[in-house]
This record gives C-alpha cells, sequence and structure tokens, in this order.
C-alpha cells in the first residue's frame, strides 16, 4: 500500500513536471552549442530609437535610452504617434548577421517586443506592432530570422512578457519623473504613479494584468514560436507580475520546443537554465557551477543613443570577452540600432576590433572551459578537454618583458606554441609551474594567446543545471 501511494505520487510529480523530460545527458546536448558558443549579439531595437534619448529638446536623465516612454512619461497617444513615423529604410539584416559573424559572435538576440509593448513582428495580439503600425509595413523578426539562417547563425528571441506600456494592463515599473525630464508637474506625476501601480496614463489601465497576459503575452510568445522555426534562446525580462500559473502556461507552450534555451527573467519561481548578470563580470566567488551569460554595452545604453554616449574601448571589450571565458561564462555583446536600422559606426569600429582578434585567438574562446588555476598575474587561462589531452591557452594581457612567463600549475606540459602563427616556444616543467621562455615584445597589443598541451585530463569544474525544484531535480554533472 505504501509503495503504492508513494509511485503515485512519483507518477504525478513526473506528470505535473512542466519541462519536457530533461535527463541530465539531454541537459548537456542541449547546452552544447551555447557552451560551445561563448560569444553572442544583442540587439534592442523598437520605436524608442525614433527618440534616441531625448525628449523634447530634454536628454533622458537616467538609464537606457529604451526606457524613454516610462522616463520621461510619454503618453501612450503621444508615444503611439511618433511610432507611426517608424520606417527604418535602411534596415538590412544580412548587414547585421555578417557583423556579427566577423565578431565571432555565434548567436543573436533580437528584441522582438521590449517594455514599450511594441511588436517587431506581425501579431494577431495586438495592432501596436512593426506591420499593422508602421508606414515601413514588414515583419522585422522574419526578415532577421532569414538572414541568420541563411549564414548559419543562431537566434533567441528577447521578449517582455509582463512590463509592457502600450498595451493596456501591462506592468509598469514606477520611475520617479526626476529620472526622465524636469517637467514641471513632476510632484503631481509622481503621485499618480504612485498610486496607479507605476502607470502614468489612464489608457494603460483599461484591462488588468491577467486580461493582459491572456490577450497579448501568451498569444504573442505562441506566435513566436509557431512563426520562425529553431528559435534557440528565450531572453524573458523584468518578470514583475509572473505568478506560478503564467510560468505553466507559458511553459505548456515550450512543450513542442525543448530545445530553446531560457534565461533566468521567466519569474514565478522559475530558475530557467542560464543566469545574467547584467553590465558585469561576476567574481569567481559569485560563480555556483551553473551557466551563464553577462550582457554588456558598448556604452551606457541598450536602445540607441543619438548623443551622451560613453564607448568603452576595443581592449577593454576584447579583455571582458577573454575574463567571461576564463570563468566559463557567455558574452552578449549589445548593439542599439537607429531608427532607420544602422548600427552606431562606434559600435561597429570596436566589434571590428573585436572581430581581427578573435581571427587570430578564438580558439583559446570556443568550446572552452574554466581552468582550475587561480587567475594568474599575467592575465587568464581557459582550458579545453579532448581525446584524453587538455590544451590550456594563456591570455597574456601584461607581456612580461623579461621574457619569462610562468604558469603556475604543477603538471608536466608536453608542448608549448603561440596560437596565432603556430611558433614553438621552448619551455621547462618545473616544481613552481611551466616556465615558458617567451619573445620579449608582446606579439599581439591587446592580449596574446600561448597554448600549452598537457597528456592527460587536467582538473575541471563541474557545470550544475540551474535547480528548478519547482518543476524536476535535474543534476547535470558534466560527463
Ligand atoms: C532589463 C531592461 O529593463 C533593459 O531595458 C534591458 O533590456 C536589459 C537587458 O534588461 O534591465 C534589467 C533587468 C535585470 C536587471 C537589471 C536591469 N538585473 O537583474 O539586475
Amino acid at each position: 500500500m505504501k509503495k503504492f501511494f508513494l509511485s503515485c505520487c512519483l507518477l504525478l510529480l513526473c506528470s505535473v513536471s512542466l519541462l519536457a523530460q530533461q535527463t541530465s545527458a539531454s541537459h548537456n546536448q542541449k547546452m552544447e552549442w551555447w557552451r560551445e558558443a561563448r560569444f553572442g549579439m544583442f540587439v534592442h531595437w523598437g520605436p524608442y530609437a525614433l527618440w534616441g534619448g531625448e525628449y523634447h529638446g530634454h536628454q533622458q536623465r537616467v538609464g537606457g535610452a529604451e526606457w524613454i516612454m516610462n522616463r520621461c512619461k510619454i503618453p501612450v497617444a503621444e508615444y503611439q504617434e511618433m511610432t507611426r513615423k517608424f520606417n527604418p529604410v535602411d534596415y538590412d539584416p544580412e548587414a547585421w548577421v555578417r557583423l556579427a559573424k566577423e565578431t565571432g559572435m555565434k548567436y543573436i538576440v533580437f528584441t522582438t517586443k521590449h517594455h514599450d509593448g511594441f511588436a517587431m513582428f506581425k501579431s494577431n495580439a495586438s495592432k501596436y506592432n512593426m506591420v499593422d503600425f508602421t508606414p515601413y509595413g514588414k515583419d522585422v523578426v522574419d526578415a532577421l530570422v532569414k538572414a541568420c539562417r541563411k549564414y548559419g547563425m543562431k537566434f533567441g528571441f528577447y521578449y517582455s512578457q509582463s512590463q509592457d506600456w502600450n498595451n493596456p494592463g501591462g506592468a509598469t515599473h514606477r520611475r520617479p519623473m526626476n529620472q526622465g525630464w524636469p517637467n514641471p508637474d513632476s510632484v503631481a506625476i509622481d503621485a499618480y504613479t504612485l498610486a496607479h501601480n507605476g502607470s502614468w496614463d489612464p489608457a494603460q489601465q483599461t484591462r488588468t494584468i491577467e486580461q493582459y497576459m491572456d490577450s497579448v503575452a501568451i498569444p504573442q510568445v505562441k506566435e513566436l514560436l509557431s512563426r520562425y522555426g529553431d528559435v534557440s534562446v528565450f531572453f524573458w525580462d523584468t518578470p514583475k507580475g509572473i505568478t506560478k500559473a503564467y510560468v505553466k502556461k507559458f511553459l505548456d507552450l515550450f512543450k513542442d520546443y525543448p530545445n530553446i534555451i531560457h534565461n533566468d527573467r521567466m519569474g514565478g519561481g522559475f530558475l530557467g537554465e542560464y543566469k545574467t548578470p547584467e553590465q558585469m563580470i561576476p567574481t569567481v566567488e559569485q560563480l555556483d557551477g551553473t551557466d551563464w551569460e553577462t550582457c554588456m554595452t558598448l556604452n551606457n545604453s541598450w536602445g540607441y543613443r543619438r548623443s551622451g554616449n560613453i564607448w568603452k574601448s576595443a581592449e577593454q571589450l576584447v579583455t571582458t570577452l577573454i575574463d567571461i571565458a576564463s570563468k566559463g561564462g557567455n558574452l552578449l555583446l549589445n548593439v542599439g540600432p537607429d531608427p532607420l536600422g544602422n548600427i552606431p559606426q562606434e559600435n561597429i569600429d570596436r566589434m571590428k576590433v573585436m572581430g581581427e582578434w578573435m581571427k587570430k585567438y578564438s580558439a583559446s574562446i570556443y568550446g572552452t572551459e574554466r581552468c582550475k588555476v587561480d587567475k594568474p598575474v599575467w592575465g587568464y587561462c581557459t582550458q579545453k578537454v579532448k581525446d584524453g589531452k587538455t590544451l590550456v591557452y594563456l591570455q597574456v594581457i601584461d607581456w612580461p618583458k623579461d621574457g619569462k612567463l610562468l604558469f603556475a600549475l604543477k603538471e608536466p606540459a608536453s608542448s608549448a606554441r603561440l596560437l596565432h602563427n603556430g611558433k614553438k616556444l621552448t619551455f621547462e616543467n618545473t616544481e613552481e609551474g611551466v616556465r615558458i621562455a617567451v619573445p620579449t615584445t608582446a606579439p599581439d597589443e591587446i592580449a596574446s594567446v600561448i597554448e600549452l598541451e598537457f597528456d592527460k585530463v587536467l582538473p575541471r569544474y563541474p557545470i550544475k543545471a540551474m535547480n528548478n525544484n519547482l518543476y524536476e531535480i535535474v543534476d547535470a554533472p558534466r560527463e
């Protein structure tokens, strides 16, 4: 009897498990391309690009330019009127995909709908979309997907599932007026948003969030899943108001798409499959062994900003990619195209430098993992295990001027070479580690890479699956 009861419970547990049954092996299989890729492109593009971070001559004071409607409290009617002018005649998705490819990126995550609620795709759930609402009249998601497919680029969809400022009932995160522009009515406006759950326009409140979820978010996710084929990633965002019931409704839609990888921002207790540190690289202390991806801008805004940009240097960006790879994570680097569909030149310039570096050194990034060596004083390291051997890549930022480089791993190396030209280096296996004789000037201005070979499997960090204990527990040690 007891046994029967137990097995009933087990059966029940299994049948309520919402994700397709995933064994450790299939979870690792699903994550394989993503872990191999290491580097992707994020695209934030929508009607907010029309403002470019400026509202009636005022610079939006705080936050990314994609938040202009909320931060500047633009009325719904005014925002929609401007959207009528969205006509990105320069939009050339193949050029975007080529740029990503030349930069060494392996996947693109595109904002199909950001918090302003505008669908960049044809939607039957809301007229506020690219096809039905703009003079452009074409589905830009469809065109991007086709371009990605042509160039063998994986693609994922960013979708703001609860925050929506144009479709009534959508959540609005409350932001004080002084984050936008010095509106003389700010006291009254702040009182209004406080009393109305963050919203600033009565037009936003004609439906409940439940009505919004059932009539917009759920149907639109269904549209995104059914129309474009082989979507690789779903990037959810700002899960305000998402309950377990909506997690179930969302995940039910994904039953036939078990290979789509979810980030950790759906909400409602669903942890997704990878973590998304934003604008920062976690320290080793912050790593917990699960998959992660840092999303980052090259400037100080996700959406296009016409002026007031502070750009990161190309050196900083290359180092960021190396740092992230050395900690076993991915980098999702953002571009914010302008209202005509052009990626800003400052963006392209920096990506070009990254691409040149990747052409020589990508073997030290793709398919690599964390190596079990404390951060070396001269830079970073990654490793790759294959056929009982381990290749270790030393990414040297501070090149030793005396030509002596110590890799403090007490294991005997069997060969050492410069990665970009294959030139053999002499080395000595010593008590303190591998001592390598290197040229006295750095081969690369940003980061030079040395490849060491070890005739054994070096210690590895296992990768743990996120603990989605609401649904099922999958522990996925690396095989
Ligand atoms: C969100 C968006 O609000 C923003 O516009 C952009 O799309 C970005 C990628 O994601 O912003 C967030 C979301 C989560 C955190 C911070 C900013 N977070 O968890 O720290």
